[in-house]
């Protein structure tokens, strides 16, 4: 694991001048602007906080992050620690373990200038399932996608290279069954365990789960190959160790995969959003149009703008 670098990540969703001001600040210390105006959301299982505020009159979003700890950093932890006793009864007794400042550390992510939909994003809210037909995702959900969804500006910056380019694990170049493999900014790379990376597909034209017809399986056979064995050679990972799915809706609507550890219970990998990448490829042998023809379920929050156009449509009738 001694390739694994660790790095700050930035959100790309933002215009060229206003994205130099921020990896600036970043470098020194964007938190140190950071004025804070409420918790978005916590949680204490996954150790994780959103914080809304504000970073010099921009809207910002910064997520905090407790890791796993790393198996490399047991016995300089467990040597070099502070111990302070808390409770000692019988053979039982709880510790306050502070260990040495640099393996202490937290991953932090900042969304800056951030918009009010990934505020809404970050937010504690009811779901509710829907199911989506042809005619639904034509008539409700594609005019949606067109007017407003998040920007997708970082994926065409990792693909030109002009973000995040030493952070590229494997690449193809081919326009049709090309894609570049990477980390996820969820994952800081610091431990296997909760291994998640990206395969964004070169084509341009490919949406979602929804576009894809039996045209496409070179493509997806070519990423689930090619990403299985880039992750085995780089982070020793077998293919049988992996969960590799797509999320139907996603959030930016430029085709890409999740590679993420069979046993990192990674956010969205639940059967009502993730679809297996192998049991895309085999829908679409056995069904060229699988995925544009069959209705499709997917959890929708309670004030996601979505959500109003199928309650306006009488899709969502108790909810
Ligand atoms: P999704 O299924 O569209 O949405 O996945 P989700 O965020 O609701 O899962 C997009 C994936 O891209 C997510 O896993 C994000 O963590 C990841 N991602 C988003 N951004 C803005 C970046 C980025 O700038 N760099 C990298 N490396 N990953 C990102």
């Amino acid at each position: 694991m001694s390739d694994i670098v660790k790095r700050s990540e930035v959100s790309e969703e933002s215009t060229p001048r206003k994205k130099q001001k921020i990896e600036t600040q970043t470098d020194q210390n964007v938190l140190a602007h950071f004025q804070m105006k409420s918790v978005l959301r916590d949680s204490t299982r996954e150790k994780t906080i959103f914080i809304h505020g504000e970073v010099e009159d921009q809207e910002a979003i910064v997520i905090l992050e407790k890791t796993p700890i790393g198996h490399d950093s047991l016995p300089e932890m467990l040597k070099k620690s502070t111990l302070e006793l808390k409770m000692k009864n019988d053979i039982y007794s709880t510790y306050q373990l502070i260990p040495p400042a640099h393996l202490s550390d937290m991953k932090t992510t900042v969304i800056c200038p951030a918009t009010q939909k990934h505020v809404k994003k970050y937010q504690v809210q009811e779901t509710f399932l829907v199911e989506e037909t042809e005619e639904d995702y034509r008539s409700i959900t594609l005019p949606y996608i067109q007017s407003q969804s998040f920007s997708v500006q970082w994926v065409y910056n990792i693909l030109e290279k002009k973000a995040e380019a030493d952070r590229i694990i494997c690449e193809d170049p081919d326009p049709k069954t090309g894609f570049v493999l990477l980390p996820d900014f969820k994952w800081d790379m610091k431990q296997v365990d909760d291994l998640y990376l990206i395969a964004i597909v070169r084509s341009r034209d490919i949406k979602s789960l929804r576009d894809l017809r039996s045209e496409h399986i070179p493509l997806l056979e070519n990423i689930l190959k090619k990403g299985q064995e880039a992750i085995l050679q780089r982070f020793s990972v077998p293919a049988c160790k992996l969960r590799i799915y797509l999320h139907y809706q996603p959030s930016y609507y430029h085709l890409h995969v999740h590679f993420t550890s069979l046993s990192h219970d990674a956010p969205g990998c639940g059967v009502e959003r993730a679809h297996l990448l192998s049991d895309v490829i085999l829908n679409l042998k056995g069904t060229p149009m699988y995925y544009q023809k069959r209705p499709l379920s997917f959890p929708l929050r309670a004030d996601d703008n979505l959500a109003a156009k199928f309650r306006e449509a009488g899709k969502l009738p108790n909810c």
